[in-house]
């Protein structure tokens, strides 16, 4: 008999039916977050198998991830390997932080080959040019989700909420063959002809909600009050002008009103940049607002309202 296997919305299916006779890929993971963790714990139970990668110092070939879910709780068992191990990586997420990609993946670069497929799924953009000058072999995909998880604690996270991630390559129109397990696993997937888009309106709507959020220590749905929306405003209007610039006119066409949705869509979420300087860690600014002034720049846009919140980001020090 057939082993049946759960997706990440507990549906049972056959993988080796469904998957013909391709053989699951085994996916690696660099950052054990909350999107980590659910996502290489979906992997897992779609019958992919899957092993966090472990900072040098950690020794273990097992671990555990606890994921909590309309107040049930699923334990998934997965390998673990340290960063250091010989053995060759033939699909690689990550899901690190912007600030930690370069140093994560040339951690491992002596495991990657022309044959490695790296899938960075991380927030903000820019994180990628020196490394993909460096380590030029593998091939890079980009994903971009709304799913909503958040640790507990080390490996044990709750999967608030559901949402879609998409998944492409600048310039690639058809999904390559690992896709169709990977969108067993994490549903709903969709392959983005074109994900280079939809990064820069992901960019565009973390530079007006990020920052602000982060030096007012407010909820997202704070935002759309009197004294912090004209702020808001004036950020997208930048954004809009180096979008346009920059190719992605047709991207940000309703930027406001996307913000707007976005705000009172999470309402009640601290994003992820007041996480950062809340739990007193470093901040993606430098890939956000950084990333839109150094195209600013290169354009000869003057961006003075995300400048000034990027400096203040930095002068927090994190
Ligand atoms: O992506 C987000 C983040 O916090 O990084 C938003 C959309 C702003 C939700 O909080």
């Amino acid at each position: 008999m057939q082993e049946l296997h759960t997706n990440a919305l507990g549906q049972l299916y056959n993988p080796v039916r469904q998957a013909g006779s391709v053989s699951p890929a085994h996916w690696h993971v660099l950052g054990a977050g909350a999107i980590g963790c659910l996502f290489a714990s979906a992997l897992r139970r779609s019958g992919c198998p899957a092993t966090l990668l472990l900072r040098a110092g950690e020794d273990q070939d097992q671990a555990t991830i606890q994921v909590e879910r309309e107040g049930q709780t699923t334990q998934v068992q997965l390998g673990a390997s340290p960063v250091s191990a010989p053995g060759h990586i033939g699909h690689l997420l990550v899901t690190t932080k912007a600030q930690d990609v370069h140093d994560a993946v040339l951690s491992v670069a002596h495991r990657l080959d022309a044959s490695s497929q790296v899938l960075l799924l991380v927030n903000g953009l820019g994180f990628d040019h020196t490394l993909r000058t460096e380590l030029p072999a593998p091939a890079y995909f980009h994903g971009s989700t709304t799913e909503g998880a958040y640790r507990l604690q080390r490996r044990h996270i709750r999967h608030a909420g559901r949402g879609v991630t998409r998944i492409g390559q600048p310039g690639r129109d058809s999904a390559p063959d690992w896709f169709g397990q990977w969108r067993r696993a994490v549903s709903p997937s969709h392959w983005d002809p074109l994900i280079a888009e939809t990064l820069w309106l992901k960019l565009a709507i973390n530079c007006a909600i990020n920052p602000l959020s982060a030096l007012h220590r407010c909820s997202n749905g704070e935002l759309a009050g009197p004294q912090l929306a004209p702020q808001v405003a004036a950020l997208c209007d930048e954004v809009i002008e180096v979008s346009a610039a920059a190719g992605f006119a047709k991207v940000t066409t309703h930027l406001h009103q996307q913000v707007a949705d976005v705000i009172s869509a999470t309402a009640a979420n601290r994003s992820s940049m007041l996480q950062d300087v809340l739990a007193g860690r470093s901040t993606e600014i430098d890939y956000i607002n950084g990333h839109l002034i150094a195209v600013a720049r290169h354009y000869g846009i003057s961006t003075p309202h995300n400048q000034a919140l990027y400096d203040r980001i930095i002068k927090l020090g994190n």
